[in-house]
This record gives structure tokens, C-alpha cells and sequence, in this order.
């Protein structure tokens, strides 16, 4: 028997008609998903094309190589510029705020085309990771930068695993499949696992000695109660353990041997992977915390390309650790 799965486009509009919604939001996603589908043909035969080298360069054939995030970041705009449905967007990949159609539009995407770059060369899983907030639909547009409460759905694309979570406020946490006609379909909705034994802790273990003594103390402490995983690439670190549990953090780097290589903000972005990951994971019934312990989903963004500290992950013990960060 031919067995049907409930598309993700079939999904959208029932949760649109369900909560009385415009379409708008429907033709912004499809733009999004159709980004996401190119990205993963480009990166699925950058390897071959020789796409997957450095910007400037030239191939075999002589013709001019292109970044692949610089490819996806093309892709992305081209994609939500079509919608017309986009004000403005803040891209990892522009230093500037990119208006889009300013006037006209009615949403704000903040995305990383490409996140995990260190991964490309060797064709393992990378992300296209997005918050969406809407304008004020109130009184005159400010422009202003959205914290992650105000966002009104955050996702990702692991990319090429064909795997796609998306998270509508208040609504919960999707997790769709690409299937053989490359659409995605098959929602299934995520709940961060209550139960003890799958959890994981997530970070890179190489930069432990860097982080500050009360970090140190808390994973001498606590570490041995989970199993490590690392991929290096937020989306996919993330994939896995918002099904497992656990906790994912990359947290400031205060004591490196180096001065010049700390990192008191963090590394992760705070409007396109901090926010992203941590608006997932409330939905999910997780927690989002920085390195005082302040939820990430409160922090005001001042500049759109801030950096924050991230620990996310199970409530429990994201709650347990940002005791020890407020010290
Ligand atoms: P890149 O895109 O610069 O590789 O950074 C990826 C990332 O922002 C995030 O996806 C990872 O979780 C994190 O950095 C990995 O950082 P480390 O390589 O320092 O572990």
C-alpha cells in the first residue's frame, strides 16, 4: 500500500487557518524552504563542482571558485527577496543590516547561511539556522533589533542530511524529513526527554581549560554523568540533543594561555544561533542561559552581529548551571 506522510506545506496552512493567521507567513516559508532545498543541492555537489574551496580561488577548469556560504548566503536573499514579504535581514554573511523591501514587508529574518564552516571541507553536516520576527504591527515600524522573545518562529536546516526543525511560538517544536521528492514532510513534535539516561553534554572539551574557574568546577563535578558529543557545527550539535537531552554550551573563553584569543562575549551569534537554538528549545520545554545566567531569549540585542555565551538544553540541568554562573 502506498503509504502518505502530511506535507510540511500541508502542516503550515492548517496551523494558519487553525489560529486565524494571514498567508503571509506561509509564502515567507515557502521562500525559505526553497532556499534550503537549493543549499542542499549546491552543498550536495560543491565537492565535485569544486565549490567547496576557498572564495577567490579558480578550479581545474579555471573558473572562479565561490565560498559555499557565500553561495547560500546568494541563495537565501534571492529566495526571501522573491517573497516580498521581508523588510529587512541580518545575515552572518553581510556586514550590514540588508533591507529588502522596507516599506512593504512585514517580516525580519536574521540567518546563518552556512554555519559550521569548518565542516564544508569535508562535506560533514553544516546549517542554515533562522529567526523570524514580525513588525510592529501596532504603531510605526522602529527597526528595532528583536530579542529571541520576540521572535515569532526560529529553525534549522541540517544540512544535507535533509533533516528540518522548526519552532512556531507558543505552537511547538516540528521536526520534518526530506523525502524522495525532496519535500519535507512527516511532522513529528519534539519534547526534550525527561528521562535521565539519554542525556549529553555538548562542547568543544578542547577549550575546557579556558573557561572560567566556576565552569571548570561545574564539569569536574558533573561531566561524568553523560556521555560527550561534539560535531562542531551548532545545527546538528543541536539536532541531537534536543532529541536526547542534555546540554550544549560554548561558553566565554576568559583563561586562555593567550590573552589575545579570549573571548569574554562568546563565540555563537546571539541573533542567528543563540536566539535561534534557544526559541527551539523553549518550545521543547528547554532553557537558554548566558554567562550570568540571564535567559538568552530576554538579551536586547545592541548590535546584529553581537556574540553571546550559550548553554542550552534539558531545564534541569541548564537551571543547575546557571546557578553556579550567577554565582
Ligand atoms: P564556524 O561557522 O565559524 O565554523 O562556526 C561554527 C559555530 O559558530 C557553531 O556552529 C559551532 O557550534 C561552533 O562555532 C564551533 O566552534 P569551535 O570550532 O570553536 O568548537
Amino acid at each position: 500500500m502506498v503509504q502518505f506522510e502530511q506535507t510540511f506545506s500541508n502542516f503550515l496552512l492548517r496551523h494558519q487557518e487553525r489560529h486565524n493567521r494571514t498567508y503571509n507567513f506561509i509564502i515567507l516559508m515557502e521562500g525559505i524552504v526553497s532556499a534550503a532545498k537549493k543549499i542542499e543541492l549546491y552543498y550536495r555537489t560543491g565537492a565535485l563542482k569544486e565549490n567547496l574551496g576557498l572564495a577567490g580561488g579558480t578550479n581545474v577548469h579555471g573558473e572562479s571558485v565561490m565560498q559555499m556560504d557565500e553561495i547560500a548566503h546568494d541563495i537565501v536573499i534571492h529566495y526571501l527577496k522573491s517573497t516580498e514579504r521581508v523588510k529587512q535581514v541580518v545575515s552572518e554573511e553581510s556586514d550590514d543590516i540588508l533591507d529588502l523591501h522596507k516599506d512593504a514587508g512585514r517580516y525580519f529574518v536574521y540567518f546563518d547561511p552556512l554555519d559550521g564552516s569548518s565542516n564544508v571541507s569535508h562535506g560533514l553536516p553544516v546549517g542554515f539556522m533562522f529567526g523570524i520576527a514580525k513588525k510592529n504591527l501596532e504603531g510605526p515600524e522602529d527597526f528595532h533589533l528583536r530579542a529571541g522573545r520576540e521572535y515569532i518562529a526560529a529553525g534549522m536546516f541540517v544540512i544535507p542530511t535533509g533533516m528540518f526543525t522548526l519552532a512556531l511560538r507558543d505552537a511547538g517544536c516540528w521536526r520534518f524529513h526530506s523525502d524522495e521528492a525532496m519535500d519535507y514532510v512527516k511532522p513529528v513534535r519534539i519534547t526534550l526527554p525527561e528521562d535521565p539516561k539519554k542525556w549529553e553534554l555538548c562542547f568543544n572539551a578542547g577549550n575546557t581549560h579556558t573557561f572560567k574557574d566556576d565552569v571548570q568546577r561545574w564539569i569536574d563535578d558533573n561531566g561524568s554523568k553523560y556521555s560527550f558529543r561534539y560535531l562542531g557545527a551548532l545545527a546538528g550539535d543541536f539536532h541531537r540533543l534536543i532529541s536526547n537531552g542534555g546540554m550544549f554550551m560554548y561558553p566565554a573563553i576568559v583563561n586562555h594561555p593567550d590573552p589575545k584569543k579570549n573571548r569574554p562575549q562568546g563565540k555563537l551569534r546571539l541573533m542567528y544561533e543563540a536566539s535561534v537554538v534557544a526559541f527551539m528549545c523553549r518550545e521543547a520545554g528547554g532553557h537558554a542561559v548566558d554567562e550570568t545566567g540571564t535567559p538568552i531569549l530576554d538579551i536586547e540585542p545592541k548590535n546584529h552581529h553581537q556574540r553571546t555565551a550559550l548553554y542550552v538544553g534539558s531545564k534541569q540541568v541548564v537551571d543547575n548551571i546557571a546557578q553556579t554562573l550567577r554565582g
